[in-house]
């Protein structure tokens, strides 16, 4: 890995929180956090069902606090309990003086903003809730949702939450091809999607993808379009119908009794990438998944409550749902809800929505970070970014000269910096730096969130010493409230248990290398598997293979990331073609196109390399770490280490030869 990616590692530049942000962070000291950590693991039950009864309205109360199992894994949070998130996160605010503070704000792609207040949501929720009522949604039922960033993506999401239907978000940036996947996985019985989407001005045809997709999802009964650009579209009669004249109708009420569910009742399932296979739908509950994004909102964010909050994601990803929708709106906190791009109409977008919305907690990825520091302190110095207070990151880890222009330029030396660590898995920040109280480590995730219990895990599958500098495997000992319960359409957990609770009987793995510091910061080092993160989007390399392989000419491929410079991983194919087959000039394009129609842009190869052959072990194993090596530009074979095992060291040796200068 070259420099600009690499974390440095401990022993690098200490910040030391600024008064600013420690005169009115929630936590006063470290001290007060250790002390509340030590309770949180020592006795994790009475705490968490004191925190619960702190963050959440209850109906009724759970019957047992936890009940759980690494092995066979089970896990269960605050059973028998009765709650219903959109209840939290939408009417109680309507009594506890927040009915008319703006709930959300949305930013549109050409710079018109919106806001809603709590009162506007729980009304426009509810109408949807009916809708939804009115064409059979029942409880436990999957509605799928295509969306772009519309407020009514979230409206979405908290009228599935009230009447207890399980949502799917699928990221409107995926294909047709991967919607219908996800569709079929699901077995969704509605779809919300929009006529198109709109993002740096540029036109996505959603319904029109969204069509192609239903073509073979017949599961889908009803299809909801909201009207973005309001231009035509092809609108199939008995199936699909306009969000705008649904919710509208005279006989649709704007209000709609909630349902309160189980505590441990699916609130969604969010297919994310992993090493093999098609993407995993990875499944939420209702009260642990609240409980653990409200509790960092509040924490992590130094949210108050006149602040003004903005996470750039998309709802399509975790940190969508769990800071722009559930953590914030649970705390009653005012969430910005951005359609458009950090990049349009130019590199100061995102500042220019700081200092017009009077922004105070900002939370971004660390490639938006490297995109715009590369266009220019202009841009941010043209506007006034005195009103931040906390500006995190999320994705993948944050290289420190990156950290440091967030820092200074974006920060102004004053701002907390928050680097958080988690995952879809874990639904709620696992590793944190607290604001105002936590000393900040360029590339540091930093500590152990509240009930938080990591273990670096080394080669002899050991925990490894903290002060020793070992990097090894990041995993997990204890379960936490907003912790997955499981996969999708996984019969016994099998699935669930494979990926997560076998590599290291009895914890969780996270599939991260990690190495953890004297002060017990923990250092990420990257996936371990076969997944690429690009942009801090998460890509499995087999989906991006299965692509390549369905081309008639390719007999078979391999997919690894590579260092880059702004994309933080870029995107190496490796494709071998079929005895008789000559390379055509445009096969690049080709695939590429391929790979867009089956998984979304995002996926597209940077760099395809034809090959003769791939190395493989005796055993008929790709030998990925070759691959790896030599699509980050390491041709010194003396790097590679052992290929002893390999069936013919020549393949190497050619693969070298043949490699793209570029
Ligand atoms: C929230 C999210 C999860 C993977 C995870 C890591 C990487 C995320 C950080 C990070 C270093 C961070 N969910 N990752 N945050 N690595 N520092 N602060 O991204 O399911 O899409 O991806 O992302 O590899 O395992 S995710």
């Amino acid at each position: 890995m070259n420099e600009h990616h690499t974390p440095s590692s401990p022993g690098g530049a200490v910040y030391e929180p600024t008064e600013y942000v420690h005169e009115k962070s929630w936590l006063t000291s470290l001290e007060q956090y250790q002390e509340l950590y030590q309770q949180s693991v020592e006795d994790p039950e009475t705490f968490w069902a004191e925190q619960a009864k702190e963050f959440l309205y209850w109906e009724k109360p759970w019957d047992k606090v936890l009940e759980w199992d690494f092995d066979d894994p089970h896990i269960s949070w605050f059973a028998g309990g009765k709650t219903n998130v959109a209840y939290n996160c939408v009417d109680r605010h309507l009594h506890d003086g927040r009915r008319n503070k703006a709930a959300i704000i949305w930013e549109s792609d050409e710079r018109k903003s919106k806001v809603y207040t709590y009162q506007g949501v729980y009304n426009r929720v509810c109408r949807l809730a009916n809708v939804l009522k009115a064409h059979g949604v029942k409880k436990g039922d999957v509605v799928a949702i295509y969306l772009p960033m519309v407020p009514e993506a979230v409206f979405s999401m908290l009228a599935c939450a009230r009447i207890g239907a399980i949502h799917t978000v699928v990221f409107s940036g995926f294909s047709a091809t991967a919607l219908r996947d996800r569709l079929q996985a699901s077995q969704a019985k509605v779809l919300i999607t929009a006529d198109n989407g709109v993002r740096g001005g540029r036109i996505n045809p959603l319904k029109a993808q969204a069509d192609e997709a239903l073509l073979e999802a017949p599961s889908v009964k009803t299809v909801i379009v909201v009207g973005r650009t309001r231009q035509e579209v092809d609108m199939m009669p008995g199936r699909d119908v306009y969000y705008h004249e649904e919710v509208s109708r005279d006989d649709i009420s704007s209000h709609c009794d909630v349902e309160w569910v189980d505590a441990e009742d699916p609130l969604f399932i969010l297919y994310t990438s992993g090493s093999t296979g098609k993407p995993k739908g990875i499944v939420h509950t209702t009260a642990g998944y609240l409980l653990g994004t409200a509790m960092t909102s509040k924490y992590t964010f130094d949210i108050r409550d006149d602040d003004v909050y903005f996470c750039t994601a998309d709802v399509g990803w975790i940190t969508g749902h769990s800071y722009i929708t559930y953590g914030p709106m649970a705390i009653g906190a005012t969430s910005i809800v951005f359609e458009g791009v950090p990049t349009y109409p130019d590199a100061g977008r995102f500042w220019d929505i700081v200092a017009r919305h009077g922004v105070n907690q900002f939370y971004t990825a660390p490639t938006a970070i490297r995109s715009l520091m590369r266009s220019g302190d202009e841009f941010p110095n043209a506007h006034d970014l005195s009103s931040l207070r906390v500006i995190g990151s999320v994705g993948e880890p944050i290289n420190p000269a990156a950290w440091e222009w967030y820092y200074h330029v974006i920060g102004h030396d004053r701002c907390s910096v928050v680097d958080t660590w988690w995952q879809t898995e874990g639904g709620a920040h696992m590793l944190t730096t607290i604001p105002g109280i936590m000393k900040m480590k360029p590339s540091a995730a930093g500590l152990p969130f509240f009930g938080m219990q990591p273990v670096v895990m080394n080669s002899e599958k050991e925990p490894s010493e903290a002060a020793t500098g070992e990097e090894g495997r990041l995993c997990i000992k204890f379960p936490w409230p907003s912790m997955a319960r499981g996969i999708w359409d996984d019969p016994g957990n099998a699935r669930f248990k494979e990926v997560y609770f076998s590599q290291y009987p009895g914890l969780y793995f996270s599939g991260d290398a990690a190495v953890c510091d004297e002060d017990g910061y923990i250092w990420l080092k990257g996936r371990v598997d076969d997944v690429i993160n690009v942009s801090g989007h998460r890509i499995g390399t087999a989906e991006i293979e299965a692509s390549l392989n369905s081309h008639p000419e390719v007999a078979e491929s391999a997919v690894v990331g590579f260092p880059h410079e702004i994309k933080g991983e870029g995107i190496y194919a490796y494709v071998v073609l079929k005895d008789g087959v000559d390379p055509d000039p445009g096969l690049d394009q080709i695939l590429a196109g391929l790979v867009r129609k089956n998984i979304g842009p995002i996926a597209k190869p940077d760099v395809t390399h034809i090959v003769n052959e791939l190395p493989k072990t005796r055993s008929g194993k790709i030998m990925r770490r070759i691959l790896r090596k030599v699509a980050a530009g390491i041709t010194d074979k003396e790097q590679y280490g052992d290929l002893s095992t390999l069936v013919d060291e020549t393949v190497v040796d050619q693969i070298i030869d043949t490699r793209p200068h570029k």
